[in-house]
């Protein structure tokens, strides 16, 4: 069993925990626990670069690496990193969790090393008529991430 783990933070005070575990090379399942977002959708992907150094901006794209169009994450032309969007509560907690087969913690297109990202919008899953939605889905800011780590 793979295991992989990223610790969200930021400057807009989005805290969580996202967990990641793939048997064999069978889908990955991804669970998340965050809290401190403002009620609603927001977009939730895997971005290229596990770079911090500017904060979650330079995280880069999302993951992309077969050169595809945004998209939701049922649809064949989507991004491999287009987990589409969490909800948060009245609260602003979000408990989120989603399979998915193109996400894989190993081999040339492991998401390990990458990060996860939280936007302060909603993903409108390419189907927003924006400019942005074949690109990021137009889901704005990036309030939180955190780098993709293997665990143990
Ligand atoms: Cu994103
Ligand atoms: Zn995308």
């Amino acid at each position: 069993m793979g295991k992989a783990v990223a610790v969200l933070g930021g400057t807009e005070g989005v805290t969580g925990t996202v967990y990641f575990t793939q048997e064999g090379d069978g889908p990955t399942t991804v669970t998340a626990n965050i809290s401190g977002l403002k009620p609603g959708l927001h977009g939730f992907h895997v971005h290229a670069l596990g770079d911090t150094t500017n904060g979650c901006m330079s995280t880069g794209p999302h993951f992309n690496p077969d050169a595809k169009e945004h998209g939701a994450p049922e649809d064949k032309n989507r991004h491999a990193g287009d987990l589409g969007n969490v909800t948060a509560g009245e609260d602003g907690t979000v408990t989120f969790s989603i399979v998915d087969n193109q996400i894989p913690l190993s081999g040339p297109n492991s998401i390990v090393g990458r990060a996860i990202v939280v936007h302060a919008d909603p993903d409108d899953l390419g189907k927003g008529g924006h400019e942005l939605s074949k690109s990021t889905g137009n889901a704005g800011g990036r309030v939180a991430c955190g780098v993709i780590g293997l665990q143990g």
